[in-house]
């Protein structure tokens, strides 16, 4: 809410209050708490900011159902972000906006509500006069898409590796907090726990599993097979101990790993035997929770690099999303100029 003009604050004179319930007086710039009190009536804290450049006093408030509504009564509100929340589309903004677990999160989710309709921003993008002009609009579209969705939801991320490789211990220097029991017992983890947390600023929600190797029951196979059914379609560290290095289990597992991260760099400089031709992640000695912010920097880049993620943007990502599959089909059929059709 804010007062234009020389007497800006004469008129909220009446619906201000220090919090000590004193006459408000502004302090040219600086953001003061105090308490809207509409007739004298407390309603809320909020924030005042006098503009001398602007001539404008600011009131920063609370932008609840309860606060609009009693404000209502003195007026109209002229303007208000209005949620349609009837609209699927808009579904997983709405979701983002009311979850998001960070800055970067609500910028987007902000910005993705004053964005036109898909379908408005499509049929303006599908009229650009060139091909080139075109294509250029739908390779714009899907990196602002991939980003975006990487952004909105969590990513599954399941850990994987041999038993006592040190899983548990990593997930729980990922997520900063003792969530998963450790221990030298192989095969101490049966169900494994999810936490979700923001590594490099996208959220992932990752998972635990029982590590391979002697299933000594039919519990125990039970809970591999739990693990392995978990890793599917998600992304995947492959977890290794570096004191025992390349073995049968690193051999099976590695293939489809998209990282690997290896433990007990205190006792070893690098995994036993790893051959010199695969792919191997950062290593860390894990037992201080000390490291656990090196250790989330570390495996933060080296997943976006994996998943070909820039670094977070802070301000939503310049336009348009295709949130939904379908969107993103419709886009590449009228936008893509790989597409086979009359043009070509
Ligand atoms: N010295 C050393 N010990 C570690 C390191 N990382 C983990 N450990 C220890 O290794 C043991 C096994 O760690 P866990 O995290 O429980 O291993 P896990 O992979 O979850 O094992 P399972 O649940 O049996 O599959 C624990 O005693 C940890 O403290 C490390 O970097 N250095
Ligand atoms: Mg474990």
């Amino acid at each position: 809410m804010a007062v234009r003009g020389a007497d800006r604050e004469d008129v909220l004179r009446n619906w201000l209050r220090t919090p000590a319930g004193a006459v408000f007086r502004s302090d040219h710039g600086r953001p003061l708490l105090a308490v809207l009190a509409p007739e004298g009536v407390p309603l809320d804290e909020v924030v005042v900011v006098d503009r001398p450049d602007l001539n404008r006093l600011e009131v920063h408030l609370h932008g609840s159902v309860a606060v609009l509504g009693e404000l209502q009564r003195y007026g109209p509100i002229e303007r208000a972000v209005e949620l349609d929340i009837s609209s699927g589309v808009r579904g997983p903004v709405l979701d983002l906006l009311l979850q998001a677990t960070s800055r970067a999160r609500l910028a987007l989710a902000v910005e993705q509500l004053a964005m036109p309709p898909f379908e408005q921003w499509l049929e303006r993008a599908a009229a650009a006069p060139s091909a080139e002009a075109r294509s250029r609009e739908w390779e714009r579209l899907s990196g602002r898409t991939v980003t975006a969705r990487a952004l909105a939801a969590p990513a599954r991320l399941v850990l994987v590796g041999r038993q006592n490789a040190g899983k548990s211990t990593l997930l729980n220097r990922l997520v900063l907090a003792e969530r998963a029991l450790t221990g030298d017992l192989p095969g101490l983890t049966r169900d494994g726990v999810q936490e979700e947390t923001e590594l490099s600023g996208y959220p992932y929600r990752i998972g635990d599993t029982a590590g391979l190797g002697v299933a000594v029951g039919r519990l125990d196979r039970a809970a591999i097979e739990r693990g392995i059914e978990l890793a599917r379609g998600g992304l995947r560290i492959l977890v290794v101990d570096g004191a025992v290095g390349w073995g049968d289990v690193e051999r099976r597992l590695a293939p489809d790993a998209d990282l690997v991260v290896w433990s007990r760099r205190d006792r070893v400089p690098r995994p036993i035997g790893w051959p010199d031709d695969l792919p191997l992640g950062p290593g860390f000695d894990l037992r201080d929770p000390e490291v656990s912010l090196e250790v989330r920097e570390r495996v933060g880049v080296e997943l976006r690099r994996v998943r070909g993620l820039p670094e977070v943007p802070e301000d939503g990502v310049g336009g348009v999303v295709a949130w939904t599959d379908d969107e993103l089909g419709r886009a590449r059929d009228a936008l893509s100029s790989d597409r086979p059709g009359p043009e070509v």
